[in-house]
């Protein structure tokens, strides 16, 4: 099989790797792209890797993975706790999406135990670093083959 796995991430995840290294790790976005499309060749995909700090924007690639794309893996940063126009954009794709975050969201702030994203993905996967991208991709791809 063979398909494009967009992977989306949102606001202030361009400093990945600049600060907050015991949150967030110390992979740069770069670092992460060049890991997500690594794993995505091996398992005979393409991924597309975008990050961005505008909420419309991401909005509009959300739209984009369901018309352009066969699956989403999204961390929509802080959008994730405030927006529902991320909610009803997924929800209209149509594809699988996984949700990632790179920390324990549930081990931080009340604010940040709840997410928009999560009743509009398959799956939800947090706490795991970079590492947590990569399994992310793993699921989707064994979805995809599961539908072929
Ligand atoms: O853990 C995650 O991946 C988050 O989605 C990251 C968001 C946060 O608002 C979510 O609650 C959880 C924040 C991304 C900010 O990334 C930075 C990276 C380095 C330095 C500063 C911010």
């Amino acid at each position: 099989m063979s398909g494009k796995i967009f992977i989306l991430n949102g606001p202030n995840l361009n400093l990945l790797g600049t600060r907050e290294p015991d949150i967030y790790g110390a992979l740069t976005l770069d670092d992460l792209r060049q890991a997500c499309e690594r794993k995505a060749e091996a398992l005979g995909f393409e991924a597309v890797f975008r990050q961005t700090n505008s909420e419309g924007e991401l909005v509009g690639w959300i739209q984009e993975s369901g018309t352009d794309g066969d699956a989403l893996v999204l961390n929509a940063g802080a959008y994730t706790h405030t927006s529902v126009a991320i909610l009803d954009a997924l929800k209209a794709t149509g594809v699988p999406v996984i949700e990632v975050h790179l920390s324990n969201v549930f081990a931080r702030e009340q604010f940040r135990h709840n997410s928009y994203v999560s009743p509009a993905a398959t799956g939800v996967i947090c706490g795991l670093g970079g590492a947590g991208y990569e399994l992310a991709i793993d699921a989707v791809a064994g979805i995809l083959k599961k539908g072929e």
